[in-house]
């Protein structure tokens, strides 16, 4: 069998001759394709009724698709090869410029469905109508990597929503972490330019890890706060799917009759939020850079598709003027504790854009993008985001009619005299292309449905100042890191020290624990020490002192709002010969009713023989299927099998990393042997759980609900 198949794919098998005088002249049948083999070797697949002929770009049918015109068989290329030349013209020019930030990213299409009537805030059309669907496509991101880096590089997500209503598009283009590391958009260029890979050496990629950022970072103290979002265990999701998505910044609903109430956007994950540990990440960046991208894509194709809920927290000029923070400062977040959010609806994501490059890639986000009913509020970095996103639109893009391409136009009607352009494809049709006009042609403003602004009473001087309002920068870090349990503390630490520890320049070190001692000494301390520092810096000198009077907030942390359930998760195992299916099939059983998902890992991908002498094919061979890649593994091992397997670094960095990273880890008797050569101790901890039991396999799953065992973390020491 399977050296027929061989034999076919090679075309080794050749039927039939070409016309008289071609230079193909011999014809194959590989599957049910036509093939004839050129004058030099070479194979052609040939049109039949079945195939559609293949054109240049202007529609001219084409002959041969392998070979350039040439003087002479073994001569120079003809400059009059218009197919070559248009082949590879357009080829060179395949690229578009990356985004300069957000460049690596994953979209998927889906729909926003109304929970309730929102009349009495806004008139924005979406939200009038409980149960109605908009249209919406979402683009997930990482910042600071080039569009080829990988998913798991310890930063922030960007979380871009555009939502297709009837009154025009509305893009929500926020991130996953709340609050922002500047406080004015004038900043920005110098943030990003810290961040990304140093100019002279154009490394390192897709990490904050480095000189430059922590050096603009130190002299930074306005980042502080959101510093301890990316050092925490949001910095490195689980996957999209598992993160919280926030718009930052303050923006204002307005009603029918113009009035106000500020709002800020939340995305809620329905599955919860997890994330995973950096020597997790680090690993699953080599095993799967694109583990991200694959974990969406797999969710989406097999019908599982991912939600959020849109949640607001509504507040009023009064709230605002009580506020601890100035709502205009977004390095700073309103707690969940004092304003509830509420949810206004869900976002599903159920289709996979059938193209990349003509959606994902050329998807143009515009924070200006607003309903009637939705307006901005004066934060500074959100006006500054409002005149960049045109802007870099038109670079990457490359002409002003962008939004003609499908995934940017709008889906509702619409009607304006703009005209003509690079690549304008909608062009208006008669004489008529201003207004006003007398002949009654074109469309015409509307003063009861356009878009008002919010008639804002604004005076002051013309100056360049920061607001006093704005110079506390530490409060709400030391709230953030309170709020935080004892392993996610721990994880900020361990994360500040292994950044720092990339930096050369001690100073800068040094300078970054001095803005830590104002947010907790013992963090601080803690950093300094694993560092290395042989004394205390003296703690930074705050603008405001900070505050040591602000309660905790269990919204923000991760652990603290766990699902309390296995679904959408992934469970890896380890089978070999003579491996025993009743164990794994309660196993598969209690993990699809779970609403989780299972995958085989074997010696060989072609799978294994069980001690039932079926055949289990593995998705995975055991050095393709790292641990790292699941949220909880099991072996299923006969003796035998454990005993070999015992024998590969790659099975025993199996069990020793799913230990390590406190996973759950499911095993049968028949395991011992690679438990024990992994260094784990069957009875460790609740966390080693035996599946040839009664009932275990529900045990089991009902433990991994937690997702992850922290308190093992003590004795591992990552
Ligand atoms: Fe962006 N940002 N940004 N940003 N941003 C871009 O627009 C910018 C900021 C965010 O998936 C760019 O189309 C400025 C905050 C996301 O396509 C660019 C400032 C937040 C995405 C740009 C900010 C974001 C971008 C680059 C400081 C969270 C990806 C390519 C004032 C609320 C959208 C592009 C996608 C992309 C500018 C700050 C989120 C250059 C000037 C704060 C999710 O226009």
């Amino acid at each position: 069998m399977a050296k027929n198949t061989r034999a076919k794919n090679t075309g080794a098998r050749t039927t039939g001759t070409g016309s008289a005088g071609s230079p193909i002249d011999k014809q194959a049948t590989i599957h049910d394709q036509k093939l004839q083999r050129g004058s030099g070797g070479e194979l052609h697949q040939i049109a039949d009724a079945d195939t559609p002929v293949l054109t240049t770009a202007h529609g001219t049918p084409i002959s041969d698709d392998h070979n350039s015109l040439k003087i002479g068989v073994r001569g120079p290329t003809a400059l009059e090869d218009f197919h070559f030349r248009e082949k590879i013209f357009h080829f060179d020019h395949e690229r578009i410029p990356e985004r300069v930030v957000h460049a690596r990213g994953y979209g998927a299409h889906g729909f926003f469905e109304t929970y309730q009537s929102l009349e009495q805030y806004t008139r924005a059309d979406l939200f009038q109508r409980p149960g109605e669907r908009t249209p919406a496509f979402v683009r997930f991101s990482t910042v600071a990597g080039s569009k080829g880096s990988a998913d798991l590089a310890r930063d922030v997500r960007g979380f871009a929503v555009k939502i297709y209503t009837k009154e025009g598009n509305w893009d929500l283009v926020g991130n996953n972490i709340p609050v922002f590391f500047i406080q004015d958009a004038i900043r920005f260029p110098d943030l990003i330019h810290a961040v990304k890979e140093e100019p002279d050496r154009a490394f390192p990629q897709a990490q904050s890890a480095h000189d430059n950022f922590w050096d603009f970072i130190s002299l930074t103290p306005e980042a502080m706060h959101m510093i301890m979002w990316v050092m925490s265990d949001r910095g490195i999701p689980r996957s999209f799917r598992f993160m919280e998505g926030f718009g930052v910044h303050t923006f204002r609903f307005l009603n029918a009759r113009d009035e106000s109430t500020f709002v800020k956007f939340i995305w809620k994950p329905k599955l919860g939020l997890q994330s995973v540990v950096w020597n997790e990440a680090v690993k699953i960046n080599g095993a799967d850079p694109d583990f991200h991208r694959r974990d969406l894509w797999e969710a989406i194709q097999s019908g599982n598709f991912p939600e959020w809920e849109l949640c607001v927290q509504l507040f009023d000029q009064d709230f605002a003027d009580r506020f601890d923070f100035d709502v205009l400062d977004p390095t700073k977040l309103i707690p969940e504790e004092i304003i509830k959010p509420v949810p206004v609806g869900r976002l599903v994501l159920d289709r996979m854009p059938d193209n990349f490059f003509a959606e994902t890639e050329q998807v143009a986000f515009m924070t200006q993008n607003v309903p009637p009913g939705i307006d901005f509020s004066n934060d500074p970095l959100l006006q500054g985001r409002n005149f960049s996103y045109l802007d870099t639109q038109l670079k990457r893009l490359g002409s002003t009619n962008f939004t003609h391409l499908p995934v940017n136009a709008p889906k509702c009607p619409f009607a304006h005299f703009q005209q003509d352009g690079h690549m304008a494809m909608r062009n208006p049709v008669g004489r008529t292309n201003y207004e006003p006009n007398s002949r009654g042609d074109g469309p015409r403003e509307d003063p009861a449905r356009g878009f008002r602004s919010f008639r804002e009473e604004i005076q002051g001087p013309k100056v360049r100042l920061r607001a006093e309002s704005f110079a506390d920068h530490y409060s709400q870090a030391r709230q953030f890191f309170n709020s935080q349990t004892v392993p996610e503390q721990k994880h900020i630490a361990m994360a500040l020290t292994f950044e720092l520890s990339k930096v050369e320049n001690e100073v800068i070190r040094e300078r970054v624990v001095s803005h830590l001692l104002n947010i907790d000494e013992a963090l601080g301390a803690t950093v300094a020490d694993k560092l290395g520092m042989e004394q205390l810096p003296t703690p930074a000198d705050p603008a405001v002192a900070p505050r040591d009077d602000l309660p905790a907030s269990p919204a923000l942390s991760i652990i603290q709002n766990g699902p309390e359930s296995f679904a959408g998760r992934k469970v890896g195992v380890l089978v070999s010969n003579g491996c025993d299916t009743a164990v794994l099939k309660k196993l598969q059983a209690a993990v699809e009713k779970e609403g989780a998902t299972l995958e085989l890992i074997a010696p060989k991908v072609g799978g294994v023989t069980a001690a039932d002498g079926s055949r289990l094919v593995a998705k995975h061979m055991i050095d393709g299927g790292p641990s790292v890649l699941f949220d909880a593994v099991a072996l299923i091992l006969s003796e035998e099998g454990a005993e070999r397997l015992a024998g590969e670094a790659a099975a025993r960095d199996f069990v020793a990393d799913a230990f390590a990273h406190c996973k759950f880890i499911g095993f049968t008797a028949g395991s011992a042997a690679l438990l024990a050569k992994a260094g784990v101790a069957s009875d460790a901890d609740e966390g080693l759980i035996r599946l040839d039991r009664n009932g275990a396999a529900a045990k089991f799953i009902a433990a991994c609900r937690k997702l992850r065992l922290w308190a093992r973390e003590a004795s591992v020491k990552l």
